[in-house]
């Protein structure tokens, strides 16, 4: 088996991200969605790739659904308590990702930030390591800092996916940037690093299913999306209707 077949189907994918505890608190996780058996539950319902955890959630409520779905671990985070230039740390390694059950693990990467060449180091040997357990790496390539005036522009969306094959990301997590256009710039200058879109925050259903069909038109092979499934009324109908768009 090929590391990327593990976390796609015919070369598309859809993941269900939820590491939003850490990274933007409770406040995110409203009704519901606080409780991981939940998404756990949807993620397997909706026929879902695989499903992005933090390594306690993955610890304490996966070992139930590892027959399931697959699992992404993400290696760093950070909370959004803390001011500044943004650094998110590696808190769990490659190997414990493999022990959990990982198919794939994933990374942030705060480009722009003063703290760049931390995150550049730590992806650069989480690279090696997963490697040697054929294990894709996911980069969530994130401009951010007081040097990034305009985080979602053509330039700096198409920046972002480039570093990620420079740095031999088996796949990019990037924002839309606003048209299809923009996007397949995008693609193009990751080249035969794969690209997935970032969901964002919740917008309505029409919307965010344009941003999709954009996407998918612009060459992107599926979107790893949380908000704007696990916040909405109906997450099964939305998930449904996005399939739709990347598996048709
Ligand atoms: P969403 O689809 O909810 O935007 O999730 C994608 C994601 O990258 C999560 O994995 C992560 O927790 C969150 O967005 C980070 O958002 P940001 O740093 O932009 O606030």
């Amino acid at each position: 088996m090929t590391k990327l077949s593990k976390i796609t189907t015919g070369g598309k994918a859809i993941y269900l991200a939820y590491d939003h505890g850490i990274e933007h608190g409770p406040i995110d996780l409203k009704g519901k969605s606080i409780d991981p058996n939940y998404i756990l539950n949807m993620a397997v319902k909706g026929g879902y790739n695989a499903i992005v955890l933090q390594k306690g959630v993955a610890e304490k409520y996966y070992p139930a659904y590892r027959d399931k779905i697959s699992l992404i671990v993400k290696l760093n985070g950070k909370t959004r308590l803390v001011g500044g230039e943004p650094m998110s740390s590696q808190v769990c390694s490659v190997t414990e990702a493999v022990e959990l059950g990982a198919s794939a693990v994933g990374y942030t990467i705060y480009l722009g930030s003063q703290h760049e060449a931390a995150m550049l180091k730590e992806f650069g040997q989480i690279e090696e390591k997963a490697d040697q357990h054929n294990l894709s790496v996911i980069g969530w390539m994130y401009p951010r800092g007081k040097a990034i005036k305009d985080d979602d522009s053509p330039e700096i969306t198409a920046y972002a996916a480039r570093v990620g094959l420079e740095l031999g990301a088996d796949i990019v997590k990037i924002k839309y940037c606003g048209s299809q256009e923009c996007f397949a710039k995008a693609v193009k200058a990751a080249g035969k690093t794969k690209v997935v879109l970032s969901g964002g925050p919740k917008v309505s259903d029409e919307e965010f299913l344009e941003v999709i069909k954009n996407i998918m038109a612009a060459g992107a092979i599926g979107v790893a999306v949380g908000r704007n499934v696990w916040q909405k009324e109906n997450p099964l109908e939305i998930t449904q209707k996005i399939k739709e768009i990347i598996f048709k």
